[in-house]
């Protein structure tokens, strides 16, 4: 069975853990205990060299990096098909997706490392509205970045907009982004995948605590 390497709180591992359960595929969960450093250990490292999750192991077939393993599992299992076959709305799918991953991604960090009203986080604020202002062009009136088809874009955009929110940028200038994170919402996986307020709590004290002490 597919073997998934991976801890709740990890927003990246959360990109796969959605495939896998949108796609209703069948998989055995391992969780990397990484406030124990689990990823640190020889075993973990020969699958993960840069000590990261998610990682799977398909078949004896490892993959690592969150994006090349949603794209293994879109190409391996096609029955629930998470990409458009149109050339437009693929590249908007994976603008989405792109845009997230370069640009939405390192300003998560600003809002995990400073409190909610610090002028710190003002450079991440002004970014973050740049993104959105893209994201809601793109959206344009649809129900998805794939149009009517929710696609891996959702899953990785989708994702990134409610970690932003949960951590303090609200979408409220932003009404047809949050209508949207709104829609994913209902959608079984997503509130499966959730980690609760406290959870989120701990996994940002504990990611502030890493990222301090991580040598220069
Ligand atoms: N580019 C990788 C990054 C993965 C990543 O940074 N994972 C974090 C958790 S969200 C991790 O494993 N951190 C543990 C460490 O760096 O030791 C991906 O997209 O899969």
């Amino acid at each position: 069975m597919l073997k998934f390497y991976y801890h709740p709180l990890s927003p990246l591992a959360r990109r796969v853990w959605l495939v896998l359960l949108e796609k209703k595929l069948s998989f055995e969960p391992i969780v990397v205990n990484l406030s124990q450093g689990e990823q640190l250990k020889p075993q973990f490292l020969k699958l993960s060299p840069f000590h990261h999750i998610p990682v799977i192991v398909d078949d004896g077939f490892r993959v690592i990096e969150s994006l090349a393993i949603i794209d293994y599992l879109e190409q391996k299992y096609p029955d629930i098909s998470l990409l458009p076959k149109d050339p437009q709305i693929l590249a908007k799918v994976k603008m989405a997706q792109m845009v997230t991953n370069s640009e939405l991604g390192s300003q998560i960090i600003p809002l995990i490392m400073e409190d909610a009203n610090s002028a710190k986080r003002s450079p991440a604020r002004r970014q973050l509205k740049r993104i959105c202002q893209f994201l809601t062009e793109l959206l344009a009136d649809h129900l998805y970045f794939g149009e009517q088809q929710f696609t891996l874009g959702d899953v990785v955009t989708g994702n990134g907009l409610i970690l932003a929110n949960r951590l303090g940028f609200f979408l409220d200038s932003f009404p047809q982004l949050e209508n949207y994170c709104q829609r994913l919402m209902l959608r079984e996986p997503w509130q499966q995948v959730q980690p609760s307020k406290e959870q989120l709590e701990n996994w940002q004290e504990f990611l502030k605590n890493l990222i301090s002490n991580r040598p220069r």
